[in-house]
């Protein structure tokens, strides 16, 4: 591999470890855990890892530990500092004992049950410190659910004398972790499961998990080319740019790139969700918005889109509901309709309601709505080009304001998409500290026996010296909710809190920067430089730290 100059520089970069980690550790346990919610049900559910009590980890004394063998596996989308997270594993178990090895599942739990596995030696392991991306071993989104797939996957433990699995996903793919975890304990199989917090998208967090791995990165990168944006923006002044970010559901990218960029608008599906705001509503405060500052002279601005909006606004959910519906039982007969007649026909088979919001639909989205299913019949609402058709829709209110004489000014839109190009750049300082630090605590937590726990790093806004470290029950995270018409034990998705300080401080302030040009330029990540440049937490942690 020809690596970059700030990949070498960057491979010598010693991540900072919390105080407690850097020598011996003692492993103190507090208090027995409930799950947030429906406790009788996860109880009954997870009889062997229930209850279990949190961890915190202290400075000790030297211990011997006999060998063990670990696997880990990367699962779902990549989250800068995953290598970081295996590194720190790595060097964990290593400390632990020299002869404990490491061997990591290629291309995600599947790779368990396919029985596709690597050793993670050394020399492999130096050529990913601190980089980007997952391809050490690679990702995937097989979810491991069944009990064949547990089987399969203990026949391959066994063989190699693993005994301990460390899985590093999002609320998924840990829901997953706890049940095999729960698998493995109740058959007595001595194989201990630890989960690790990772995704981009913010939403796997709680009071013991402060942030997932990842958002503070691809925050960060996404951050820094919205500002050079707002700049050309604001100096040829001629386009509104709209930009779509990455966050499949929650709105946490988005609010913390707005926190950073100060754009003229951040939608946020929360709030729409709340307020209940038809797609209208959201095209007439945008145009409004415009009509305002071209009122100043000021023909240009900036829209961050999440990514998740439309599923967020209720009379879409509704309109996609019956479409997903509809089609499961006539996609042969829409699909022999004349494709020029094909909007007719969907707006003639849908109730009143959904036909009135289809028709307002951009003729492109209205296909997409209707063609683009998943293997599940459902529409793919990712790729829906949300940050176009918003433009479009606000061009034609613009156009009719014209007409009737209430906006005299010009709008030309430009559309952007952040999303892969954050997930695999090189981690932050932060990541980089955080995943090793992540990384090294299930290496403790492996080392004491413990399983169905996450590794949790708190206390994050402080130095990483300051950090508290230890481990979480993944059962305290659950609670039931109706998935595939059943209902489950699953984590509990973080969606942006209303009340909560960062969607606060962004409310407090979003009508001066929509008329302001307000922008912040935060330019690209720093490595290298003084504290205040190269280590600071995302925005949204310093706001949520300072309540
Ligand atoms: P995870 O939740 O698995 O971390 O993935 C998050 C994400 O990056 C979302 O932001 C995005 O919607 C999705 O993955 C894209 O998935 P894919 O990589 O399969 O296109």
């Amino acid at each position: 591999m020809t690596k970059s100059a700030l990949q070498i520089a960057r491979a010598a970069y010693q991540p900072k470890l919390p105080k407690a980690l850097k020598g011996a550790v003692k492993v103190v346990e507090g208090e027995a855990t409930q799950s947030v919610a429906d406790q009788e049900e996860i109880k009954k559910l997870f009889p062997n890892t229930y209850g279990m009590p949190l961890l915190k980890f202290v400075e000790g004394e030297q211990k011997e530990f006999a060998p063990v063998n670990v696997g880990v596996i990367l699962s779902g989308g990549q989250a800068p500092g995953g290598h970081n997270v295996i590194s720190g594993l790595f060097d964990g178990i290593k400390k632990m004992n020299p002869a404990n090895r490491l061997y990591g599942f290629i291309l995600g739990p599947g790779g368990l049950v396919d029985h596709n596995y690597k050793e993670l030696t050394a020399d492999v392991i130096d050529e990913y410190r601190n980089t980007g991306g997952f391809d050490i071993i690679g990702s995937g989104r097989t979810k491991l659910e069944k009990e064949d797939q547990f089987e399969k996957g203990y026949e391959i433990l066994k063989e190699l004398g693993i005994k301990a699995l460390v899985i590093i996903g999002g609320d998924d793919s840990n829901t997953n972790a706890c049940v095999l975890a729960e698998y493995y304990a109740a058959k007595n199989y001595g194989i201990q499961v630890i989960g690790c917090p990772k995704t981009i998208d913010g939403d796997l967090k709680n009071d013991m998990i402060e942030t997932s791995f990842g958002f503070d990165t691809a925050c960060k990168t996404y951050s820094e080319v919205i500002g050079n944006i707002e700049r050309d923006c604001n100096s040829a002044r001629k386009y509104w740019h709209f930009i779509k970010l990455m966050g499949r559901s929650a709105s946490h990218i988005a609010l913390e790139c707005a926190l950073q960029t100060q754009p003229n608008i951040c939608l946020i599906s929360e709030e729409v969700e709340a307020k209940n705001m038809s797609l209208d509503d959201i095209v007439t405060y945008i145009a409004n918005a415009v009509v305002a500052r071209a009122a100043e002279g000021n023909n240009f601005g900036t829209v961050l889109v999440p990514e998740g909006l439309i599923e967020f606004i209720p009379a879409m959910k509704k309109l996609i509901a019956e479409l997903n519906d509809f089609l499961a039982v006539h996609a042969d007969e829409y699909a022999a309709v004349e494709p020029n007649k094909q909007r007719e026909y969907i707006i003639s088979k849908l109730s009143a309601d959904n036909a009135a919001v289809y028709a307002s639909l951009p003729e492109g989205v209205a296909r997409q709505l209707t063609l683009d299913r998943d293997p599940h019949g459902n529409v793919q609402v990712s790729l829906i080009e949300t940050e176009k058709l918003l433009s479009e829709m606000v061009g034609k209110k613009l156009a009719a304001w014209k007409a009737e004489g209430k906006f005299a000014g010009k709008f030309s839109a430009q559309h952007h998409f952040f999303g892969y190009e954050g997930r695999c750049a090189a981690p932050s300082n932060f990541d980089a500290d955080y995943c090793y630090s992540l990384g090294y605590t299930a290496a403790v937590l492996i080392a004491n026996g413990k399983t169905g726990y996450m590794s949790s790093v708190r206390n994050l806004t402080a130095p990483a010296e300051e950090w508290i470290a230890g481990g979480v029950p993944i059962t305290m995270m659950m609670n039931m909710e109706r998935r595939h018409g059943e209902m489950k034990p699953v984590i509990q998705k973080a969606l942006v809190k209303l009340d909560g300080a960062p969607f606060k401080a962004f409310a407090a302030v979003r009508d001066t920067w929509a008329k302001e040009t307000a922008y912040v330029y935060p330019g690209p990540i720093q490595y290298f430089g003084p504290t205040e440049v190269c280590d600071q937490p995302t925005k949204t942690l310093q706001l949520e730290h300072q309540k």
